[in-house]
């Protein structure tokens, strides 16, 4: 397995990625949650996510044991804190939050994460990852006491995402945050495809088909969607 590399030939060969974010405090590790859970999910998933801002968690590893007992797809961490690194899942996006101005989570969480890495297997995927105002406090901005970037302000989104790239992350995370009101505008999504040239990630607030597939449209190369799912809300409204 190698998940950079279908990641970029995705991108390559404009394939669409869809990745199920679990979020470990509202899944339950019992065989009939689990297997009643991944019967809903769309059978276009290609990864999991398994992670969460909360670090009250305390059973990430059975989560993603158990989603490796009942599927194939790949798990990648997202971890919200270094507490969250497990070596049962393939890999982890190793999140850097370049909106962000703690320097905590631009560095901080990853140096107490790195030895717990370098003991496992995991597939590191170096990740910019960046919080865009999605209409509500999110638990990003909570959790790392950073404010999200406007989502009028395009030049800075652009600027921050070709940061990253330039600093040699292997993707940018366009990330509204979770339930956000509204997802990353098709115009932000649309003028960072075209700056960067590394695979484009995009999650927060997509709760239909319809704006997955305008959201790949725009040029995100995987869209991550969690709170759809877990609410049952997906294609609702
Ligand atoms: C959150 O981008 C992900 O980190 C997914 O967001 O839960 O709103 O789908 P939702």
């Amino acid at each position: 397995m190698n998940l950079y590399q279908d990641i970029h030939t995705a991108q390559v060969q404009g394939k669409s990625l869809l990745a199920i974010l679990i979020d470990p405090d509202k899944f339950v590790t019992e065989y009939a949650f689990a297997k009643a859970y991944l019967e809903k999910i769309p059978s276009q998933a290609t990864h999991f996510l398994v992670g969460g801002s909360s670090n009250a968690s305390q059973h990430i590893e059975a989560v993603v044991h158990i989603l490796k007992e009942l599927s194939t797809l790949p798990v990648m961490l997202f971890p919200g804190d270094y507490t969250q690194i497990t070596p049962e899942a393939d890999g982890i996006l190793f999140l850097s939050l370049l909106s962000g101005r703690n320097p905590e989570y631009l560095i901080g969480q990853q140096v107490k994460g790195a030895s717990s890495i370098q003991k496992s297997n995991l597939e590191v995927i170096p990740t910019g990852y960046i919080l865009i105002d999605g209409g509500k406090k999110t638990a990003v901005q909570r959790v790392s006491n950073t404010a999200p970037m406007p989502q009028n302000d395009i030049p800075a989104i652009v600027s921050t995402a070709l940061a990253g790239q330039y600093l040699g992350k292997k993707c940018i995370y366009l990330e509204a945050g979770s339930g956000a009101q509204k997802p990353v505008s098709l115009a932000i999504i649309k003028a960072v495809r075209e700056a960067i040239t590394i695979p484009l990630l995009v999650g927060g607030g997509i709760r239909s088909e319809q704006v997955m597939q305008d959201v790949y449209d725009a040029g995100a190369t995987m869209v991550v969607i969690g709170t759809a799912f877990e609410e049952d809300t997906w294609n609702a409204l």
